[in-house]
């Protein structure tokens, strides 16, 4: 690295790291492309690896019009002009080259748009946070925005010695209590779903898509149950019940609301929930399948046995092999995908890439991702981004210099507790293939050699 840091054209090439191009290069770069000989800047792309990222900054840092135009004085609009006027839009939203970055409705899967699912297009997204207006939605009646000052949470007992004080509480009287806030991941339990018998669906986007991460703040289950009496030696399971027409009732187990995870949440990253997402009041039940994660939540009964409500001995239980329903298989085991390279996307030219993904588990933290290009045969660790959080999403990323030929991408994670990600092979040994939930498998993203990939499975 040059030490003359006042010829270099940017400070973020400065910093790059030594394989990125020199600022020597990135000053032949410019010449070249000032006396309107382009191909230097073609072969930086083929050469350097990471230097194509360069190289790009640099082309972009010196705005030369098109092919053949050598006026490198002439500045682009946006640098001469004045730009708009602050609170243009009172509430900010993403630049209109990004519009197609949506959550999408996988076609033909539902019959209503009300009965639906949106899936969130994990394929953009970097990081951990899903942005509130990419989150993926479940509806099992549609959704709605409710009042917030007419909405009331009724906290009672199944009888009267389970709870000695029921209460109905209004927003004010529990936004008022000592509040928690912490990143999650909710996942239906049928994300995947559409994958168990074949591949179904082309991109990431429909095959993962049903999970998003957001923080969430609210206030712990428990202080509420607490703060209306709860007889801790009585009350062994709660009942969650939604204020919406699908009346959306489930159980969730009194460990869970011990450990004070379980919240009764009105924030998502950093703003009230959305209403897609249940304003004004969900509960947040982390690691347990998104179904349990009650929206628009209008009541909480405290009982001493579970309640086996329509949504949890019908649905959401896993079909084995024989024609028998498991009971009861809530959490989202440990679990990953590959974001870039995925299904539907092109990889432009051999060279290096950053394949990135995420990975998951309703256990606990993710210990360990494994990356593997061809089918599995081979695996290098990953780098896991930090904070690693439990019951939240992690991302990871590893190098990758693609040769050019067919290859097989996947990742396998590992959490805390030691459970690893199973193939389709060894989990349709125990699960057979015609379930619908949990399902957990290793993807395998397929790159031609065109550069396209595709979702594939493994025998
Ligand atoms: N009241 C209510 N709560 C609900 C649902 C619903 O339809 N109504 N859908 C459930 C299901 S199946 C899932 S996966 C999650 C989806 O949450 P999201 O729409 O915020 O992504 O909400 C759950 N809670
Ligand atoms: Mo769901």
């Amino acid at each position: 690295m040059s030490k003359d840091k006042d010829s270099a054209p940017t400070g973020r090439l400065l910093r790059a790291p030594e394989n990125f191009l020199s600022p020597e290069d990135v000053k032949t770069v410019f010449r070249e492309a000032r006396d309107g000989r382009r191909h230097f800047l073609r072969q930086a792309f083929a050469a350097a690896s990471a230097g194509a990222a360069a190289s790009l900054a640099a082309a972009q840092a010196n705005p030369v019009g098109g092919e053949g135009d050598s006026n490198i004085l002439e500045l682009p609009e946006h640098s001469r002009g004045l730009g708009k006027p602050v609170v243009s839009d009172g509430y900010g939203r993403p630049s209109r080259y990004e519009s197609n970055v949506q959550r999408r409705q996988s076609p033909g899967l539902t019959q209503t748009t009300q009965a639906s699912v949106s899936f969130a297009p994990l394929q953009s997204l970097f990081g951990i946070v899903t942005p509130s207006g990419l989150h993926f939605e479940r509806h099992h009646q549609g959704w709605w925005d409710i009042d917030p000052s007419k909405h009331r949470l009724m906290v009672n007992g199944s009888d009267e010695r389970m709870l000695k004080k029921p209460m109905v509480f209004n927003l004010d009287e529990i936004m008022r209590l000592p509040s928690v806030s912490r990143f999650h991941f909710i996942e239906c339990g049928a994300n995947t779903g559409m994958e168990w018998g074949n591949v179904a669906v082309p991109t990431c986007q429909y095959s993962h898509g049903m999970i998003s991460c957001s923080e969430f703040t609210g206030v712990p289950l428990k202080v509420l149950l607490d703060m209306c009496g709860a007889d801790w030696k009585r009350g062994r399971f709660v009942l969650a019940e939604g204020a919406d027409g699908s009346s959306m009732t489930r159980t969730i187990p009194r460990d869970l609301i011990d450990s004070g995870e379980v919240l009764v949440a009105y924030g998502q990253n950093g703003e009230m929930l959305r209403p897609e997402q249940g304003y004004p009041l969900r509960l947040v039940v982390p690691g347990v399948q998104g179904v349990s994660w009650v929206k628009y939540l209008r009541r909480i009964e405290l009982g001493d046995q579970p309640y086996g409500t329509k949504d949890e001995v019908i649905h959401y239980i896993d079909l084995m092999p024989d024609g028998l329903h498991r009971q009861y298989s809530s959490l989202q085991e440990v679990k990953s995908v590959v974001t870039t390279p995925s299904g539907g996307q092109v990889l432009l030219d051999k060279g290096y890439y950053n394949i990135s993904g995420l990975a998951w588990s309703g256990r606990g933290r993710v210990k360990k991702v494994d990356v593997s290009v061809d089918g599995g045969r081979n695996w290098r660790v990953a780098r896991l981004e930090g904070p690693v959080m439990s019951k939240c999403l992690t991302r990871f990323n590893i190098d990758w210099v693609w040769d050019g030929k067919p290859s097989l991408v996947q990742s396998r994670a590992t959490d805390e507790t030691g459970h690893v990600q199973a193939t389709y092979a060894q989990l349709r040994g125990v699960r057979g293939s015609r379930s619908i939930y949990h399902n957990n498998a290793i993807q395998t993203w397929l790159v031609q050699e065109s550069g396209e990939v595709k979702n594939v499975q493994l025998a």
